[in-house]
């Protein structure tokens, strides 16, 4: 299935609620634009997006004389997709090896997600090797070792409670030697509190850029797509904490009405890099910013 289909399905809610005022043939008036922004608040863009955006879509309709529905669909689309384009989305893996930090809080899908992508880089041919660097949880670098044995790909972990600093260093000697291309570190979500968080993150990162100065580094962060707008108070901390080079929106199959993808790339101006669309190893997708729009409005 490619992209387009497999998101078709979960963004079905918000394309049946615009498709409804781009169908037809009418003159598109004032009334029409109020609608259309309000619908696309709805869709989870948030409204300083919205307003931007039908903003911007009257200046070219008008320059343009776009007076139908259709083609006016057809002048957002080229303004949505120009929002999403804030970067390159492909993942930054040049060096042997190269790093992908996984982050984000808990329960978005830090860990299914390493599993496919470790499965996909796997099936390019990478030689794959996670750490479990979520250390903070007993079954977590359980879970962790499922996918890696789901994916076929090697795996770094030490007990509960031990510093996932040392994991990770643990993680980049064993790439170091047996010649691995990418090492994908999971990291906790939730810890005692927000400074500890930080810290330890901080320190990770310490130890990948000291062990690796020269490294493709990835720092991804997870954002559950079901979560509105709180998935961008989350991005902005975590964005000071970590230098996030690229995001995954999960769980785009379920209840998500997709215009949080366009929020998060607009206000953090990082490119959205794969988005999850199920809990199984191949529902993770390269993310294509024109597919989606289509499927989306
Ligand atoms: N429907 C759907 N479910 C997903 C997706 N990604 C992850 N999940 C589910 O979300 C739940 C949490 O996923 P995890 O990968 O454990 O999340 P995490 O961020 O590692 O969580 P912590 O380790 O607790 O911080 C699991 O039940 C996953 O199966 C997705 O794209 N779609
Ligand atoms: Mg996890």
């Amino acid at each position: 299935m490619g992209f387009f289909e497999k998101i078709k399905k979960g963004l079905t809610k918000t394309r049946t609620a615009l498709s409804g005022l781009f169908a037809g043939e009418y003159e598109v008036d004032d009334e029409f634009y109020d609608e259309l922004e309000e619908r696309l608040i709805l869709a989870d863009l948030g409204v300083d997006i919205a307003s931007r955006a039908v903003e911007q879509l009257r200046t070219a309709a008008y320059e343009k004389m776009l007076t139908t529905p259709a083609k006016v669909r057809d002048a957002l689309a080229d303004i949505l997709t120009d929002i999403l384009n804030v970067g390159d989305p492909a993942l930054n893996i040049g060096t042997k090896p190269s790093v992908i930090l996984v982050i984000g809080v808990n329960g978005v899908g830090k860990t299914t997600t390493i599993g496919k992508l470790a499965n996909q880089l796997a099936e390019a041919g990478k030689r794959v090797l996670l750490c479990a660097g979520d250390t903070f949880r007993a079954a977590a670098a359980d879970q962790l070792e499922i996918w890696a044995n789901r994916a076929s790909v090697e795996l770094v972990r030490q007990h509960e409670g031990a510093d996932p600093a040392s994991v990770v260093f643990d993680g980049i000697s064993a790439a170091k030697a047996r010649n691995v291309d990418v090492i994908i570190i999971d990291t906790a979500g939730r810890l005692h509190n927000k400074a500890n968080l930080m810290n330890e993150l901080g320190k990770i990162n310490r130890v990948i850029d000291r062990e690796l100065p020269n490294a493709c580094k990835e720092v991804l962060l997870v954002l559950d797509g079901t979560t509105g707008q709180n998935g961008l108070t989350q991005a902005r901390q975590f964005q000071q904490i970590a230098g996030v080079t690229g995001i995954v929106l999960t769980k785009l199959d379920g209840t998500a009405k997709g215009g949080i993808v366009i929020a998060v790339a607009d206000s953090l101006q990082i490119p959205v890099k794969y988005i999850g669309v199920g809990e199984g190893i191949d529902d993770l997708m390269p993310f294509q910013s024109r597919e989606f729009v289509e499927a989306l409005i």
